[in-house]
């Protein structure tokens, strides 16, 4: 396989066409499909990768514009700090996520962000990208936990902010009409459902007022990978104006929690895309 990647990157003088050697993957024209050994999915015009050498850096593909999913990432890098990696960016206003180049080459679910590893591996979800973060950062104030017990417990708190706060409230969003317009048929969106699941976002809320009494941050005193998934979420929202129901007065617990998360340093900077490359 070596000896075809050398023999091929002489280009070919048929069709004149040059390859290019990216990582493990011989990319080319038509003519050179048979002599290709790529994936399907790693297959494609390679836009997004500094193609026609070998990489040897960690990638984030991060969104142009302050959607809470990059957000979270964002966050976490901004909170975890020691890390170092490479950022492209990916238009999502201008659908670029949901082009063929993106799908067939980063993410088929057309989705930001996503983490190419040094081995061109490709991870995605928010909480996966995170995690590997955790591990790799360097310094020891790890979000995740650093005994089994507190890994639990942040895991605990991260999964019920997701599943009885954040989902409902991302679903009631996306069945308003800003919805229908960002994902312009890209996403099955259900506005029937914004009822039931603004209720399930309230009761969510509410559970969870009652559970930050007394405590600083979700999973206690210090900041956790619980409290960024909170934030990043709800931050963006509350920030563009989204959703105005989800912090009021009236949860005064939620309300204490998100200034001291608004007061953060990293928390203002999670708007803005991650400059080109990271170094914290
Ligand atoms: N399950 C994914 C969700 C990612 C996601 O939905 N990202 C949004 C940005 S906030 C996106 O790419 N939306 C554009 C689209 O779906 O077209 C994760 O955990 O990372």
């Amino acid at each position: 396989m070596v000896e075809e990647a050398q023999r091929l990157g002489q280009g070919d003088q048929k069709s004149g066409l040059t390859p290019t050697l990216y990582g493990p993957c011989i990319v080319a024209g038509p003519e050179w499909e048979s002599y290709t050994f790529c994936t399907r999915h790693q297959r494609g015009r390679f836009r997004f990768a500094g193609a026609s050498q070998r990489r040897t850096a960690l990638i984030l593909y991060d969104a142009k514009q302050p959607g809470p999913n990059p957000a979270v990432v964002r966050l976490f890098v901004h909170e975890r700090q020691g890390l170092q990696f490479d950022v492209e960016l990916i238009d999502l206003a201008g659908l670029e996520n949901r082009k063929p180049a993106y799908r067939n080459t980063i993410n088929a679910r057309g989705e930001v962000p996503a983490l190419r590893l040094d081995n061109d591996r490709i991870i995605t979800e928010i909480t996966a990208i995170c995690g590997y973060f955790d591990e790799i950062a360097e310094g020891d104030r790890r979000l995740f936990g650093d005994t089994p017990e507190h890994r639990a417990e942040i895991h605990m708190w991260t999964r019920r902010a997701y599943l009885e706060i954040i989902l409902p409230f991302v679903t009631w969003w996306r069945g308003t009409d800003a919805a229908e317009e960002a994902y312009r048929g890209h996403r099955l969106l259900m506005p029937e459902a914004r009822r039931s699941h603004r209720l399930l976002a309230d009761q969510g809320l509410n559970q969870l007022d009652d559970d930050l009494e007394g405590k600083t941050f979700l999973a206690g005193d210090d900041l956790t990978m619980a409290d960024v998934m909170l934030y990043g979420f709800m931050g963006t929202n509350v920030a563009t104006g989204e959703i105005s129901w989800l912090n009021v007065p009236q949860r005064p617990n939620i309300a204490a929690w998100f200034d001291r998360m608004a007061a953060r340093e990293a928390s203002q900077k999670m708007m803005t895309a991650l400059p080109a490359r990271v170094e914290n």
